[in-house]
């Protein structure tokens, strides 16, 4: 018994909450008097057609899987509060954030991004940190990331690069060339692509990693003013990454580390909290900003656009049901609320629609209705109906259709104000590739330069050798362009390092 955590006793603290044993049921409830066997003819079978209680055992476990999230299908998930500890009701009329001291419920839920749902928690990957608010109007979702920006700009290549990220399509391993050959190809990868293969690209666990809402969004205020922001949320725990062998070690031993370590964490009471801030730009400073403010590849300058700070995420309970609550919980960029809006930020907008699309397919057309993601602190009025596996009255006897003359759910002038205030928007239809419309590397030269020390520049080099000596020569020799525009310095210790590992492997 050396050795054991609170989450290896889970079932012994579970048998020391129960008085009675309750007697075991059928899926309709009726009660089982023998449990361990079939009902058959003879002690050798064949069984019969009538044992119901086979029948709802097995057809049952034929269905219990759900499909996995194509992308973030390994995560962990625990719930808590959002408190406010100062006002920004200058820039909006949330109502999450409309009093200092007001606490919201939370849902968070933390995850590895290309691996499948068993596969290892320490691999070098972003993280999702994405974070369900149950506010008095309804539910907000700010569903991010551990980095503040991401590799691409344009929602449509969405589904190929992570394509890159995942399994070769004929050998169903994981291919070095399509990860490079994807990366070089897309000079608007490399910031983000510093950043992952930096120290930061293997976090200790998930307390230890900032969240970062990563988008542009808009902030309304109660007289309908409108400005540009960013949402940061960082560790009180401080951040801490982990060694590259720990973390190759772990992905054997205890593939399950950063589940295993925030579950542990809040069981024993040790409750993960992160400060929360945002930075705000108006729309005169955005008209005239040197970089595009919808560009995802990019960050806001803290000098320019300084932290303000807002309130704490305090994770204080574990989901009491993995399936029931981490599982089937169902983010939503498109989940706003009066007074936060989106930004034309194009990923952001692609992102409004395929969450949403993803969980009718995953959890059905009331995936809303589960307990975990309905926004049980309001009550849903509307002329939605029906649909399966409808677990609601259904609205009971109001009107299903609008407008009506029979007292069904009316408009509401609040909402109206701070959610339809118009926005100037002119230009032509068309598309435009955005690979090179901005500038790729000013950031990232800074990240080289003024962020990383000596000994960072160095993991970060031989991170990127280590990984990208698998592709083929010619797909090296582009993406070592792409890094030498960051620094030249980069390029040629670059360059070096994917020599030295050609020679040791011959
Ligand atoms: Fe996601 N992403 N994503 N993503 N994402 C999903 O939704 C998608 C992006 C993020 O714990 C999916 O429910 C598109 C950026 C997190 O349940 C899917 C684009 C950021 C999670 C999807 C992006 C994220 C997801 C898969 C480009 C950080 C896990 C299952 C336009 C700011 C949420 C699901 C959880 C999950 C689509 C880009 C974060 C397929 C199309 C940028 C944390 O809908």
């Amino acid at each position: 018994m050396a050795n054991r955590d609170t989450a290896d006793n889970q079932l012994n603290d579970y048998k020391k909450s129960v008085k009675d044993v309750p007697a075991v049921t059928t899926g309709f409830g009726t009660p089982i008097g023998t449990r361990d066997a079939s009902e058959t003819v003879g002690p050798r079978g064949p069984i019969l057609l009538q044992d119901v209680h086979l029948l709802d055992e097995l057809s049952h476990f034929d269905r219990e899987r759900i499909p996995e999230r194509v992308v973030h299908a390994k995560g962990a998930g625990a719930f808590g509060y959002f408190e406010v500890t100062h006002d920004i009701t200058k820039y909006t009329a949330a109502k999450v954030f409309s009093e200092i001291g007001k606490r919201t419920p939370i849902a968070v839920r933390f995850s590895t991004v290309g691996g499948e749902s068993g596969s290892a928690d320490t691999v070098r990957d972003p993280r999702g940190f994405a974070v369900k608010f149950y506010t008095d109007d309804g539910i907000w979702d700010l569903v991010g990331n551990n980095t503040p920006i991401f590799f691409i700009r344009d929602p449509i290549l969405f589904p190929s690069f992570i394509h890159t990220q995942k399994r070769n399509p004929q050998t169903h391993l994981k291919d070095a060339d399509m990860f490079w050959d994807f990366i070089s190809l897309r000079p608007e990868t490399t910031h983000q692509v510093c950043f992952l293969f930096s120290d930061r690209g293997i976090p200790d666990g998930y307390r230890h990693m900032n969240g970062y809402g990563s988008h542009t969004f808009k902030l309304v205020n109660s007289k309908g003013q409108p400005v540009y922001c960013k949402f940061h949320y960082k560790t009180d725990q401080k951040i801490k990454n982990m060694d590259v062998n720990k973390a190759a070690h772990l992905s054997g031993a205890d593939p399950d580390y950063s589940i295993r370590d925030l579950y542990n964490s809040i069981a024993k009471g040790d409750f993960p909290t992160w400060t929360f801030y945002i930075q705000v730009m108006t729309y005169e400073q955005a008209k005239t900003h040197k970089y595009n403010p919808f560009d995802l590849t990019k960050i806001w300058s803290h000098k320019e656009f300084p932290l303000i700070p807002v309130g704490k995420l305090v994770l204080d309970r574990n989901p009491s049901n993995y399936f029931a609550e981490v599982e089937q919980i169902a983010f939503s960029p498109a989940h706003l609320v009066p007074g936060i809006e989106a930004s034309p930020d194009k990923m952001l907008q692609g992102r409004l629609f395929s969450y949403s699309d993803t969980h009718r397919h995953r959890l059905g057309a009331n995936y809303l209705q589960l307990p975990v993601n309905c926004p049980y602190r309001v009550s849903t009025k509307n002329y939605q109906r029906d649909g399966p596996s409808t677990f609601t009255d259904n609205q009971g006897g109001a009107p299903n259709y609008y407008p009506n003359s029979f007292g069904g759910p009316a408009e509401c002038p609040r909402a109206k104000k701070l959610m339809e205030i118009p926005e100037p928007l002119t230009g032509d239809v068309l598309r435009i590739s955005s690979g090179d419309t901005e500038d790729n590397f000013s950031q990232v030269t800074d990240f080289w330069t003024k962020v990383l020390n000596e000994d960072e520049r160095k993991r970060l080099v031989s991170n990127i050798a280590g990984h990208l000596s698998n592709a083929s020569a010619f797909i090296q020799e582009r993406a070592v362009k792409n890094f030498s525009k960051v620094h030249a310095d980069f390029g040629r210790q670059l360059t070096e390092q994917l020599k030295l590992n050609k020679s040791s492997k011959m």
